[in-house]
């Protein structure tokens, strides 16, 4: 079988593979046990060398550059967070373009490309990641690769004339030739790109993989936390209130304020459930650096201590926040004894936090996914109470719906949604996206 070559920004550690560990790393391992890999990528430090530091462990090999810190700030901090993050999900207003960033991004593509073509070997299949990597193909091509090479886009893609707004869209667009086949969280994603490809007369197969998870491992790992002292700790502390539970990256697409607000309505137009919950939102915090996460924060912070001053008593707070990370394993412990699961983004190519819900439940007692209709997830996981993230009310009807829910209903709408994730796997998208890949005609 052919060396499977994968290239993304950020590498995962050689040996970081279990179930829970979650990521990339435990999906692809999964469809490629037995297949020769190289990992591809930016080692995480930042330095003017230009030395490629190596590492393997048996069939497992590891290439990694270093960048410069404006190479960094520009490439990373810049076109990726600043630019394509926030337009990719519909957030025109918040993308800042500026050609000196979108410079340097090509830049980085340069120096991958340079530093992993003399890696390559002729029958290497090669998969590029992401999008900080779309331009990646087609500098390879221009060193002469004849390689199949794969991508896929973990984000959503915008229809074609909001992704026109991008200054010197039609080359990025016109870079997608340099792929064989171009992999997409959902169909709808998968037809705007397409179309905007068309704009550029490029034309590529591109389709839907969505990237699942480990049911049953996740399953396992959520059904002995439990009994973690952490877990035990904060399931007393609760004092048999049900648990909302949010789990998100501190970002402004996870419509993390129109949330709290929904939350607060809740409390306003169902008092019945004052005292009888308690809503956890963990967020860590990502990307601090940049602007609008900053001023995001400031206003999730002013939210919630609103919130609480207004509903909290002596004895029960109704919100607690927190930025700071929480263990995988632990989380896994959080997610099963939660009552409802909450995560309402505005746009998410996927949301792994969906599908590790609906894992973690208990066959007896399942809780009650309430899902926005802009996640990926949403195309799969029917049993979910699906809310316009948009709109607190909406929220707040469906988290009354959810806490108020017999056991028979939430029993049936778990299981079908546990079903499909169990059919899937963490490996189907990589196996599948892979053979299609091997399939596409040779160059
Ligand atoms: P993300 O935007 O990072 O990923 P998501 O799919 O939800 O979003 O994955 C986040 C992962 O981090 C989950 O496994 C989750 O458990 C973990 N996590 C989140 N908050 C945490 C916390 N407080 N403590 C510990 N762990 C936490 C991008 C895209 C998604 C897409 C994935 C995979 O934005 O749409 O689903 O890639 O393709």
């Amino acid at each position: 079988m052919a060396r499977l070559v994968i290239v993304s920004n950020r590498v995962p550690p050689l040996r970081s593979t279990s179930a829970v560990a979650g990521g990339l790393a435990v999906a692809l391992e999964e469809a490629v046990r037995r297949t020769e890999m190289l990992w591809f990528g930016w080692s995480g430090d930042i330095s003017d060398s230009r030395e490629l530091k190596t590492a393997s462990m048996k069939l497992r090999s590891q290439a990694l550059i270093d960048l410069t810190e404006e190479e960094h700030r520009l490439y990373y901090g810049g076109f990726c967070n600043g630019t394509l993050w926030p337009l990719l999900h519909y957030r025109f207003g918040l993308a800042e373009f500026r050609r000196e960033e979108e410079e340097a991004w090509r830049a980085v593509n340069e120096r991958f490309a340079e530093a992993l073509w003399p890696l390559l070997r002729e029958d290497d299949v090669i998969w590029v990641h992401d999008l900080h990597l779309f331009p990646l193909g087609a500098m390879l091509r221009a060193r002469g690769a004849r390689q199949k090479i794969g991508f896929f886009l973990h984000v959503p893609f915008p229809p074609p004339a909001l992704f026109a707004a991008l200054p010197r869209s039609e080359a990025l667009l016109r870079d997608m030739a340099g792929f064989d086949l171009i992999g997409m969280q959902t169909e709808e994603d998968a037809a705007h790109l397409r179309d905007a490809m068309a704009l550029v007369g490029v034309d590529r197969p591109v389709h839907a993989y969505p990237v699942g998870i480990d049911a049953e491992a996740f399953a396992r790992a959520a059904a002995k936390a439990v009994r973690r002292r952490d877990v035990l700790r904060f399931e007393e502390s609760l004092m048999g209130r049900k648990l909302i539970l949010g789990v998100d990256r501190l970002d402004y697409t996870k419509g993390l304020p129109q949330r709290l607000e929904g939350y607060g309505d809740l409390l306003a137009r169902f008092p019945e459930h004052r005292a009888k919950v308690t809503f956890l939102q963990a967020a860590p915090l990502s990307r601090s650096d940049v602007k609008h996460y900053k001023l995001l924060r400031r206003q999730l912070d002013e939210l919630v201590g609103r919130i609480n001053g207004e509903y909290a008593d002596v004895d029960w707070v109704p919100l607690r926040w927190t930025t700071r990370p929480i263990q995988r394993s632990v989380l896994a412990g959080f997610l099963r004894i939660a009552r409802v699961g909450l995560v309402t983004p505005l746009r998410d190519g996927m949301n792994l936090v969906a599908k590790e819900f609906i894992s973690a439940q208990s066959e007896e007692d399942p809780g009650v996914l309430v899902l926005s209709r802009f996640a990926g997830a949403a195309g799969e996981l029917k049993g979910a109470l699906i809310v316009n993230p948009n709109d607190p009310d909406e929220i707040a009807e469906a988290l009354d719906e959810a806490l108020t829910m017999g056991l028979a209903e939430r029993r049936r709408r778990w299981q079908r949604d546990f079903e499909t994730l169990r059919a899937a796997g963490a490996s189907q998208w990589s196996r599948d996206f892979l053979r299609d890949l091997g399939e596409t005609a040779a160059r």
